[in-house]
């Protein structure tokens, strides 16, 4: 007892000691998420003008990498940060043939910074790492006049889950190809490999598909609240995807069918079972589910384009799963869309499709993962299409029913993790939250930060689970501001859930390494939410 009561004397007397020193340790640096081991040496390392960054191994690999951390540099230090091969005090090496996992050392002493990895993706998060253990200020885009010490120590890194993502949703409404852009130098920084595009919705769809042009428009031409709306040329989606790319992140588009497909039904008439917009009442949607099956089941189905939708409604649209010209539609949509996604995945959507007969839902679902593995795609799908036989290897994204996760690994298939009540970013903060929605909760940082993806749902332990992934979805949210106030900090919490293994985590150590977080946000214009949590 006496030896512990010392000890941990002694630790704290360390600890204030690092902070009222000049230069921190490593393990007050604020690093988000927090890496599998930090361990703090004595004194530390300083850049200077004469500073630079040599890269070993393959140099048209690296080079990315390497002028990525010397742009992070250059403003705010005033310093060339040359990149080569020469000699140099920061070091990016990486080992082997650069084909291994996603782990990365980083080791930074007197005389210099190593980071190593035996993947570029492995390299690129060590140099995300190594940012952050400078003072925010390193983020400054002017020069600043102050001493540049990153404390000495060394941090041994790799992610506990595989896929770790958001999704945003340019569909409710659309999304300059900029703003996508910025979301991805945000996602980088937290060490999200996995951006999710919601292409398509009943409100609108947003990426060229040059066999079926109205898609786009008249498809793409509205958007929630009756705005004019957008889409990517099939140029600009390619730009994002190799943006992100460059960046360690891969793109999976996604494709909502056979709900909220009234966009296509506004696009194609002939495509159209007889779906008629909600009127806007409390039951809209049970009216339209019994209309629609009436229609579904007539011989004679009149076709004709549905209208436009600009509100807010889910679940009141659905393809037609019997008409083959459905399918000639999904398969020219995945022949275009995977020539241009060199990621593993294809999103199928699947969710709420409320007016779609089971029969026809499972028979769809089943056919379209059939295209989608045609092109060579893993297909991903919300849980729902667990309610259908599953081909191997494709995926349910959990965000509502523990008991289709549950159908998903019966059938041997992996879950990602979405939970509704903890990693939607759309649901508001609490009730003066000035956007977002709440019919899943009111989810404050603490709550989309305190949860474990491997005990989260019953059944569902970690090796059923594929990763994390954090949605946006956008009724409520129209411009960069908005979607700022919603993800951040929130989506530096599932950053860290979906990085660092349980055993690390506990929101005492978050809530005090955010504030740091918080300064990069402000210095990088971000302006994110002040949650009543944090000591900022
Ligand atoms: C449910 S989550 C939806 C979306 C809505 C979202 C709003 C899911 C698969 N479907 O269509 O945008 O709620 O929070």
């Amino acid at each position: 007892m006496k030896k512990s009561i010392a000890i941990m004397a002694v630790g704290i007397s360390l600890s204030l000691f690092s902070c009222q020193n000049d230069s921190p340790s490593l393990t007050d640096a604020g690093l988000i998420p927090l890496p599998v081991s930090v361990s703090n040496s004595s004194g530390h390392f300083e850049l200077t003008s004469n500073s630079a960054i040599q890269l070993v191994g393959p140099e048209s690999d690296l080079i990315f990498i390497g002028e990525y951390l010397a742009q992070k540099l250059r403003p705010s230090t005033g310093f060339p940060i040359q990149v080569g091969t020469d000699e140099a005090d920061i070091k990016l090496e990486l080992v082997g043939d650069g084909s291994g996992s996603e782990a990365y050392e980083l080791s930074i002493s007197e005389s210099g910074i190593n980071i190593s990895a035996e993947s570029e993706a492995g390299l690129f998060y060590g140099v995300q790492t190594l940012i952050q253990a400078f003072p925010p200020s390193i983020l400054e885009s002017k020069s600043v006049s102050q001493k540049w010490i990153v404390p000495a120590g060394t941090i041994t890194d790799s992610p506990d889950f595989a896929y770790r993502g958001s999704m945003l949703d340019v569909a409710r409404h659309f999304f300059p190809v900029e703003d996508v852009k910025h979301y991805i130098d945000q996602m980088a920084e937290l060490k999200l490999n996995y951006l999710h595009l919601h292409l398509t919705d009943d409100q609108g769809w947003r990426i060229e598909i040059k066999s079926w042009p109205k898609l786009t428009e008249t498809g793409g031409s509205t958007e929630v609240g009756g705005g004019e709306g957008g889409f990517y040329t099939q140029e600009q989606y390619a730009d994002i995807v190799a943006y992100a790319a460059e960046r360690y992140i891969t793109i999976v588009p996604e494709v909502d069918m056979p709900g909220h497909t009234n966009a296509i039904l506004a696009s194609y008439g002939e495509l159209n079972p007889g779906i008629n917009l909600p009127d806007g009442d409390t039951e809209t949607i049970v009216k339209s589910v019994e209309k629609a099956e009436d229609l579904l089941s007539g011989s004679n189905i009149d076709r004709q384009a549905a209208e436009l939708y600009t509100g807010i409604e889910v679940g009141f649209s659905t393809l037609d799963s019997e008409l083959e010209a459905t399918y000639q539609l999904v398969e020219d949509v995945v022949r275009e869309l995977t020539a241009l996604t060199p990621g593993p995945y294809f999103h199928i959507g699947g969710d709420e499709s409320h007016v779609t007969k089971k029969d026809d839902y499972i028979y769809f679902v089943e056919r379209v993962q059939e295209i989608v593995k045609g092109y060579g795609k893993t297909s991903i799908g919300w849980d729902e299409i667990a309610t259908t036989t599953l081909l191997p290897g494709n995926v349910a994204q959990f965000w509502d029913k523990a008991n289709n996760a549950q159908m998903a690994k019966d059938q041997g298939n992996k879950v990602l993790m979405s939970p509704a009540k903890r990693a939607y970013m759309d649901m508001q903060y609490d009730s003066t939250s000035r956007i977002g929605l709440h019919w899943a909760a009111f989810i404050e940082l603490d709550d989309s930060y305190n949860w474990d993806p491997a005990t989260y749902t019953e059944g569902i332990s970690k090796s059923d689970i594929l990763g994390v992934e954090a949605p946006l979805w956008t009724e409520t949210v129209t411009d960069r501001a908005d979607i700022e106030y919603l993800v951040f900090p929130r989506l530096a919490a599932i950053a860290e859930v979906a990085w660092t293994p349980t055993y690390r985590r506990s929101w005492d150590s978050f809530a005090s390494r955010i504030p740091v977080q918080g300064k990069r946000w402000e210095i990088e214009g971000i302006g994110f939410y002040k949650s009543p949590k944090v000591n900022w």
